[in-house]
Order: C-alpha cells, then sequence, then structure tokens
C-alpha cells in the first residue's frame, strides 16, 4: 500500500456538497453511533412521505429477520412520482436514447401517467394484485423502469431478469418466483443489429411454467415475433384503453417490493427480497450523498435494469431524489468508443456511473477518444461492481474527469440494496482503488470470525455488524438458506453478523480495500490467496489489460495458479516463455513467490457476464482441461470460450 496518491476533493466540489468535509462525515457517523435507531429515525422522517407514520424504528426480536419502520404506510411511486408533481411535472424524469439515435424525454407528470396506465392495464386486464409476482425480461427501454414502477404502484412484487440470460435461466426465475405475468418486449437493439428477447420468453415458458396466465410485449424493434393467441398480449394496443390514474396500494414498510435473482456459491440462484421503505430511503440518500444530486443535474449510471444497480441507481434512487435519470439502450462501443463521450457532451451530464471493465474497455479502445468531446458537465464519477485497478482510474480520473472529478468507488451488493461503502465526493481524500470509508450508519467492519477487528494489512471478512434499512430480508422461498448464507459465517458479540462474502483489509489511515470473493479463495502450499489479489499483481505488469487467475489442483501444493491473461497491445505473444518470466517477478514482488503462476495462458479475451463478473468457474474447468456443463449464452461474448480452450490445449 506504499506510493498510493491521495486526490483531495477541490475547493469548487467542496462549496456545492452537501457533506462537505470529513469532520462532518465523522459527525454523522457519530450521530449514528451514539443513538442507531435514532438517527434512522430522523432520516426516515426528513425523507419519506409516509402516508402513515410507523410506530417503531427497528425490531430485531426475530433476527436476522430484521424488520424497520414498523407499522409505517407508504406507496414506493408516490415517494419517486407524485409527491414531484408540485415541484417538478415538467422536469425530465427519464431521458433516454436508443441505440440507433432514437431520443425520448419522460418529463415527471409523463412518467406519472405512464405508470399509472400501465398501473391500471395489469390491475383490470390481468388481474394483478398486490404480493404477486411479475417477471420483467427487457431490454434497456423506459417502458422497462414504467413496468417496474407500475408493479410498485399496485404492490406486485416485480423480479426484472436480466435480458441478456437464457431461456434457461429466465425459467428458473419464473418458476422459482412462482409469476404470473411476463412483461417483455419484441426485442431491441445492440451493436447495431436487433436483437429478440420474446422467442426466448417462448423458449422458457415451453415447459414448467404453469403459474404464467400472460406475457405483456412491448414493440420495440417491429421485428417479426411468433405469437401465442389467449396467452400474449400487444402491450402499444392495450395501453391506449387505461386511465391515467391509479390510486397507489397502501403498503406497508415491510412488505416486499422486488425479488432479485444473483448467483451463490451453488448452482442454483438465490432471489433476494427487498422491502418498500428501507430500501427506498436509502436509495434516496445515497443519491444525495454520494452523487450529492443536484436540482439540475442530469445523472448516469450505465448499468441494465437486470442487475441490482439498475434497480438502485437507474430506477429508485434517482426518481425518489427527484433527480434526471439517464437510459441508455445500447453497448458502449457503437458505433465506435465515443459513444458514451459524446453523449456526455450532448446531454451536459454532470454524474457519471459505471463498472471497471467498462473503463477497460473503453481505454484500450481509445486512449484518446474522450479529448474529442466537451466533458466539462461533469462533477462526479463513479465505479462500481469490481475493484477498480490504478491504470483504469488514472485514465477515468484524467482523460474522462479532466482530473477535477472525484471518483465514487463504491462497494456494495444486490443484497445491501444500496452503497455500503464509498468516498463522499466533497468530504473523503481518495486514494484510487479503495472504496474508503463505510456510509454513515453502515457498521462495515473488517472482523475475524469472532468479531476481532483486524489490524491494518490483515485480510479478513467484510461484515456489517448492524442490520440496516435496505438490506435483504430473506431469500425468497428459501429463509433456511438467507441464515446460513448471511449469518452463518461470522459473529460479533456472540452474536451472528452479516458477511459480504468478500474478503478485505484496512491499510494504515484506516481505508478499506475490498481483496476479493473470500469464496474464490485458493491454496497454495496451506497458504490460502485471493484469486483477486494475485490478478492486481498481475495487473502491474504493464503490457497486462486484464487476467483472471484460478486454483488448480496440483499434487504438491494442493492447488496452483493458473492465470489467463489479457494483453493491452496486439504485438502477438512470440516472447511468451520470457513474458510468463516477467509476470511472475511482478507476483514475486507484490505478494511472494508461493503465489507464482505454475502456468499462464494468452488469451483474446475473458469469459464475462454482460455486468463485467468474471466467470471463474469455466476458467477452472478449461484450467483442468474439463468439459464446460455451464450455460455460456449469457457471457459478453461466448465464443472467446472456444478460443481460451484451443490457447489453452495446445
Ligand atoms: C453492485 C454489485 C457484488 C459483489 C461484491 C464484490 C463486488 C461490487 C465493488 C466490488 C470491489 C467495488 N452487486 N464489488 N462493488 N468489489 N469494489 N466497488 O455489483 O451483487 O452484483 O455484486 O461485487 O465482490 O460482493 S452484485
Amino acid at each position: 500500500m506504499e506510493n498510493i496518491p491521495i486526490f483531495d476533493p477541490s475547493e469548487e466540489i467542496k462549496k456545492v456538497a452537501r457533506i462537505k468535509s470529513m469532520d462532518e462525515y465523522w459527525s454523522l457517523v457519530e450521530e449514528a453511533k451514539k443513538d442507531y435507531e435514532g438517527f434512522w429515525d430522523r432520516l426516515a422522517k426528513e425523507k419519506i412521505d409516509w402516508i402513515k407514520p410507523y410506530s417503531k424504528v427497528l425490531d430485531d426480536s426475530n433476527a436476522p429477520f430484521y424488520k424497520w419502520f414498523i407499522g409505517g404506510k407508504l406507496n414506493v411511486t408516490v415517494q419517486c412520482i407524485d409527491r414531484h408533481l408540485q415541484k417538478r411535472k415538467n422536469k425530465a424524469a427519464i431521458i433516454w436514447e436508443g441505440e440507433p439515435g432514437d431520443k425520448r424525454v419522460i418529463t415527471y407528470l409523463e412518467l406519472y401517467y405512464e405508470v399509472n396506465r400501465f398501473a391500471n392495464l395489469l390491475k383490470n386486464r390481468f388481474g394483478i394484485k398486490k404480493g404477486d409476482r411479475v417477471v420483467i425480461y427487457m431490454p434497456m427501454i423506459p417502458e422497462a423502469a414504467f413496468a417496474m414502477l407500475a408493479c410498485a404502484r399496485i404492490g406486485a412484487i416485480h423480479s426484472v431478469v436480466f435480458g441478456g440470460f437464457s431461456a434457461e435461466a429466465l425459467r428458473d426465475r419464473i418458476v422459482d418466483a412462482q409469476a404470473k405475468l411476463v412483461i417483455t418486449a419484441d426485442g431491441a437493439y445492440r451493436r447495431g443489429k436487433p436483437y429478440l428477447l420474446k422467442p426466448v420468453v417462448d423458449v422458457a415458458l415451453s415447459k414448467d411454467c404453469e403459474s404464467v396466465e400472460s406475457v405483456l410485449v412491448i414493440r420495440r424493434n417491429n421485428e417479426d415475433i411468433s405469437w401465442h393467441e389467449g396467452r400474449d398480449y400487444d402491450y402499444n394496443e392495450l395501453i391506449k384503453n387505461e386511465s391515467g390514474h391509479c390510486e397507489p396500494e397502501i403498503m406497508d414498510s415491510e412488505d416486499p417490493l422486488f425479488l432479485l435473482y444473483t448467483s451463490g456459491s451453488t448452482g442454483k440462484p438465490k432471489g433476494v427480497q427487498h422491502s418498500q421503505a428501507g430500501y427506498i430511503l436509502w436509495a434516496q440518500l445515497t443519491m444525495e450523498w454520494v452523487f450529492d444530486i443536484k436540482e439540475e443535474d442530469t445523472y448516469w449510471c450505465t448499468a441494465d435494469v437486470g442487475w441490482i444497480t439498475g434497480h438502485t441507481y437507474i430506477v429508485y434512487g434517482p426518481l425518489a431524489a427527484g433527480a434526471t435519470t439517464m437510459m441508455y439502450e445500447g453497448v458502449p462501443v457503437y458505433p465506435d468508443a465515443g459513444r458514451w463521450w459524446r453523449m456526455i457532451d450532448e446531454y451536459k451530464v454532470n454524474q457519471f456511473y459505471t463498472a471497471p471493465t467498462a473503463i477497460r474497455l473503453l481505454h484500450k479502445m481509445g486512449e484518446d477518444e474522450p479529448e474529442k468531446y466537451d466533458l466539462r458537465s461533469l462533477r462526479i464519477l463513479g465505479t462500481v461492481g469490481e475493484p477498480i485497478n490504478p491504470d483504469a482510474w488514472m485514465w477515468y480520473f484524467n482523460k474522462v474527469g479532466g482530473g477535477k472529478c472525484p471518483i465514487v468507488d463504491t462497494w456494495w451488493q444486490t443484497e445491501t440494496g444500496g452503497h455500503m461503502i464509498s468516498p463522499l465526493p466533497g468530504a473523503t481524500p481518495i486514494k484510487p482503488g479503495s472504496a474508503t470509508f463505510p456510509l454513515p450508519g453502515i457498521f462495515a467492519e473488517i472482523i475475524d470470525t469472532e468479531g476481532n477487528k483486524k489490524e491494518p494489512n490483515e485480510k479478513g471478512y467484510l461484515c456489517i455488524t448492524k442490520p440496516w434499512p435496505s438490506m435483504i430480508r430473506t431469500i425468497w422461498n428459501d429463509p433456511d438458506r438467507f441464515v446460513k448464507s448471511y449469518f452463518g459465517t461470522c459473529k460479533k458479540d456472540g452474536k451472528p453478523v452479516y458477511f459480504s462474502g468478500d474478503g478485505a483489509i484496512y491499510d494504515e489511515d484506516g481505508y478499506i480495500w475490498i481483496t476479493g470473493r473470500m469464496d474464490d479463495v485458493i491454496n497454495i502450499s496451506g497458504h490460502r490467496l485471493g484469486t483477486a489479489e494475485i490478478e492486481a499483481a498481475i495487473g502491474h505488469h504493464p503490457r497486462v489489460a486484464e487476467c483472471a487467475v484460478v486454483g488448480k489442483p496440483h499434487e504438491i501444493k494442493g492447488e496452483s495458479v493458473f492465470a489467463f491473461v489479457v494483453l493491452k497491445d496486439d504485438e502477438g505473444i512470440a516472447d511468451e516463455v520470457e513474458l510468463t518470466k516477467e509476470i511472475n517477478e511482478v507476483i514475486t514482488k507484490d505478494i511472494g513467490p508461493l503465489a507464482k503462476a505454475d502456468e499462464v495462458a494468452f488469451v483474446p479475451g475473458l469469459p464475462k457476464t454482460r455486468s463485467g463478473k468474471i466467470m471463474r468457474r469455466i476458467l477452472r474447468a478449461i484450467a483442468k482441461g474439463e468439459e464446460i456443463k455451464q450455460d455460456t449464452s449469457t457471457l459478453e461474448d461466448p465464443s472467446v470460450v472456444e478460443k481460451i480452450i484451443q490457447i489453452v490445449q495446445k
């Protein structure tokens, strides 16, 4: 951790930010420490438009099934839409751009009508009631947000399934949730071409989906799709008949708002269940604290609504905060690597939030591309999803942010609902690659399994040791798995605490550095090593663009390191032996000789999900020479698997 530069917030940012100094940050932290319930009580009263006030802040009598804001009544869509109609009815709520370049601006008043008509359609035409599950399998079009909010309006529980998932994956989720309705689109545009979603739904529904009564299809690209009379309905036709006012269902604070399936360490995805009040409170508050969202800002998060980042930071958070949220349909490199920079310029984006994997891709494809555009509107940059390497960080900071925008490296998970650990743009001195400090009210601690706090530079379990309002409430249909997965590993003061699955360390200044999933640890000669640590080391080699490390069974050492390396340049790898040696030198330098790679494969790309997560299970199988049993259809580029196999086998 030596030689890490520190970037203080600029005077300009400090002047305007809500939280203007570390003193202000620490005083909020103290407030939460002194009177935990009082802290959340104050914020919930200040921020939420309650239909009926709650009688108790926190019920921990049935831990870890914590309940927040007991007895409170609200509707999340009132928080996101209705309450803005007095002051902001003609303000852009959503600015959308399709990949082909088509545009839509939806004001708060228009959003009100769209969501209400949609809600009426669900209720009147499909008989959807409070508590029913609705699966949303959609591209990045405004109707995806309308659909989510329409469910919330009437108290239905939505389960958005990422549009890149296969029919199999979609079916599993439909069946587990016992969904009554599937909302989809004919298709959309990606990489300059139309692609189809509805046929995937048809295949998914071809078996085991008896719960599904109807499919509602939104027309996006008017491609030919097959139609099942009596099951499939045309949204664009039906919506015309619905009225633009629908009474919001009165929801309890703890009624489920949505399910979102996420992978665990075993095969079956977990239906992470979120609540109403706690979730929306934290979504809104973190928009204000972390993105310092202001009335005139245009905010853009490039995630997909199929992931938690899209839920909290494209739809619910920005709208609850009364912000203007941008939505983009396609890929970042269409028609060229300047697409996003052009959009930031054109829409005068103030906050830009994306994933390190996208930053690395755009860096690789166009080092100087951002210079062609006027990006001066940017005030705050953000990253999420994985640790960001110094190289990518510096490029993002200098070339995209012009050296003046703080980068908020936000650590959080599907299960946490919103940001947990992040810099505050007007307060936190930033160290590139560190998520810095827990947000006020969040008791994130690095501990051992007994709850002892780790010393600086000692890796430990990243835990949240007090409940927080936006936390996962349970796993749908599987409360035992909820308890075991999250509360079965670590204790503090004898009581089970939430374990994130991630490892982390404090540095000498108390900054938090995420080391990666603990479930990706490998054991070499009795030494436990995070694959992420070795990857970071390899990443220090100047020619390495990115890499992934997996453990491979080894006769003597237990496991050995197998590294898959993508080079930055296309100069070829004629010097493979020399390069392997150099890579092992950087590993040895950063960690020690025990972490050296026995095998290094130079590959053209890594198998990644479209949200940028490397599928290590596939790489482990390749390293072992096993057949790939896993579904590769959800990968960003499924063809890369075959290419890697060929390289490894040769
Ligand atoms: C928001 C999201 C969660 C996992 C988490 C980490 C990793 C996320 C960061 C990060 C380092 C970050 N939800 N992760 N953010 N690692 N720095 N800023 O990604 O449920 O899909 O994934 O992602 O391992 O446990 S998620």
